[in-house]
């Protein structure tokens, strides 16, 4: 499907962003994923996310591994920079990046075989190191791309398409981040827009090490009964601790007393406080002259 180009034209009443941006702006190329694919919302939710925070794309670099999770930066962010490392490998040339260019805002995009089987050792180093970015792990508990083995985030006891059970451990990418130190970590649900917009925006407004864990699920080998990451199982087992939304920082305000000239006696009789004047000052985000985030990340 790459062959088919998505039109260049925008529909008139697309509303355009402060940055003067249309939702069409952030789009990638036509998606080569299957159909009902968990990855392709995760990439929706990011296209909305962007749009909302008002980024420019071309502040935004997004890094990936091997895997048809780390395919899906091509399906968003059209006009953004963007490297396809090998697999397990994306935190480390994310790290590289992130020390050229202090910049821009990293998108690292991942899935659960590339981060937490063969690129397990780069997943810990990036969250340990207090790296500025936003990895985002898109996890469907199989190797997708080739063809439906179990990932080492299957659960156990959790069965494959052709009905062999798995009997290792999982490995919880959640507290593996909590643990080596990443300073916002959060899991969401591919099917849960409502939650995952305001999760990614959360993580892009961070500005230190920030991850998501996104349940994402396969359609073409895990989503069968049995398994732990299909659809059904995922909405009937997906409890959102709480309705979160994401406010970003605003312009401070100074408040000054407006100067009145009142004489002394009208100043007498009203004793209602003083009115204000306001005066704004500029606002350091990812979508303005400034770097993303403002002082958590280390580097
Ligand atoms: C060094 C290396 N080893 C193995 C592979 C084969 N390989 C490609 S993708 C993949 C697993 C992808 O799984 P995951 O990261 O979960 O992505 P998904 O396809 O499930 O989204 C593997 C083992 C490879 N490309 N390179
Ligand atoms: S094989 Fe699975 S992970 Fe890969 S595109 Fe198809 S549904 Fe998505
Ligand atoms: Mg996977």
């Amino acid at each position: 499907m790459t062959y088919i180009t998505k039109p260049r034209l925008h529909h008139p009443s697309l509303q355009p962003n402060k940055v003067g941006y249309t939702r069409r702006d952030y789009e990638g190329r036509v998606s080569t994923l299957c159909a009902g694919c968990g990855h392709d919302s995760i990439s929706a939710a990011l296209i909305q996310a962007c749009w909302e925070m008002d980024i420019q794309p071309h502040r935004v670099a997004k890094l990936s591994g091997i895997g048809c999770s780390s395919k899906t930066p091509d399906y968003f962010l059209g006009a953004s920079h963007g490297f396809n490392t090998v697999h397990g490998r994306m935190p480390s040339v994310l790290t590289g990046a992130n020390l050229a260019n202090r910049e821009l805002l990293y998108l690292g995009i991942s899935g659960d075989g590339d981060s937490a089987s063969i690129g397990i050792g780069q997943f810990a180093h990036v969250m340990r190191r207090g790296v500025r970015m936003v990895y985002i792990v898109e996890n469907n508990g199989v190797y997708g791309l080739t063809k439906g083995q179990f990932s080492a985030t299957a659960d156990r006891g959790s069965k494959s398409k052709k009905g062999a059970i798995n009997n290792d451990s999982a490995v919880d990418l959640v507290a593996l981040a909590l643990q080596l130190g990443a300073t916002y970590v959060a899991r969401g649900f591919s099917g849960d827009k409502a939650q995952l917009v305001p999760l990614i925006k959360g993580a892009i407004g961070h500005g230190g090490a920030a991850f998501i864990d996104v349940i994402s699920p396969c359609v073409a080998f895990n989503n069968h009964p049995g398994s732990t990451r299909s659809y059904d199982h995922v909405r009937e087992h997906n409890d959102a601790l709480n309705r979160i939304d994401f406010i970003d920082l605003a312009p401070e305000l100074h408040a000054e007393p407006l100067r009145q000239h009142r004489p002394a006696a009208a100043r007498r009789r009203h004793h209602a406080p003083a009115q204000t004047a306001c005066r704004l000052r500029p606002h350091a985000s990812p979508r303005g002259d400034e770097p993303p985030g403002r002082d958590a990340g280390r580097r």
